[in-house]
């Protein structure tokens, strides 16, 4: 085989780009549990609701008349694959937190699905209210379709895909963790790629 020492060098980059376990793909995977939601407009409401000051009722057409963002982040399933580069565009979850104003007393975010298993995943305050974390409408410059949660999904770059919940429909702040679906069923609760916190029983603490 031909030395090619171009394709070396974008290997040694990609390397240090990829969490520990996880292999690159140039496809977009697709994973779930339970049959993709239907989506109809006009029931559609996305609610913010618990320890907050201003309870938020949408309608589909006033989420998409919010302020929209756009970040590029690598996405890590832990199931090992990771896809590198994924143009996101939506609505900033600080838009969110803005609107709904969570109590001091709320230290954690259980995110709420309308699939019809009920999908939940929750995260600290700390790793929900980021810059960069966003409810996309858009992927790599279309519509997110179905498959991947469209039209609506959140994403959480830093944490592996399952905090990404898709089909969102709703966000509960609360005072007290509650783990969502993966992370009762023995999956990590905080889920940091980079530190491989795959599994519940790796838990420290
Ligand atoms: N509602 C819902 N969201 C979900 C899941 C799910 O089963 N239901 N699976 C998660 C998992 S395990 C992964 S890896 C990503 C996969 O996103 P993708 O299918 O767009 O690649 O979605 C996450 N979000
Ligand atoms: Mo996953």
């Amino acid at each position: 085989m031909l030395w090619r020492p171009g394709k070396d060098k974008a290997k040694a980059r990609s390397t240090e780009r990829l969490p520990p376990g996880q292999k690159l793909v140039k496809g977009f995977p697709v994973l779930h549990e339970g049959p993709i939601p239907d989506f109809n407009a006009a029931t559609w409401r996305f609610r913010v609701w618990g320890d907050v000051e201003n309870p938020v009722k949408l309608s589909w057409a006033e989420l998409n008349d919010l302020p929209k963002i756009a970040v590029t982040r690598d996405f890590h399933c832990v199931t090992t694959w990771s896809r590198y580069d994924n143009l996101w565009e939506g609505v900033s979850v600080k838009t969110m937190i803005d609107l709904a104003r969570p109590r001091d007393t709320a230290t954690h975010v259980l995110v709420h699905c309308y699939d019809s298993i009920d999908y939940t995943t929750n995260l600290p305050m700390g790793d929900f209210a980021r810059d960069d974390n966003l409810l996309a409408l858009r992927h790599d410059g279309a519509p997110l379709t179905p498959e991947h949660g469209g039209p609506i999904r959140l994403v959480v770059h830093h944490l592996y895909a399952w905090k990404s919940a898709k089909w969102v429909c709703g966000l509960e702040f609360l005072p007290a963790d509650r783990r969502g679906f993966w992370e009762e069923r023995g999956y990590h609760n905080r889920a940091d790629p980079w530190l491989e916190e795959r599994y519940s029983y790796q838990e420290k603490d």
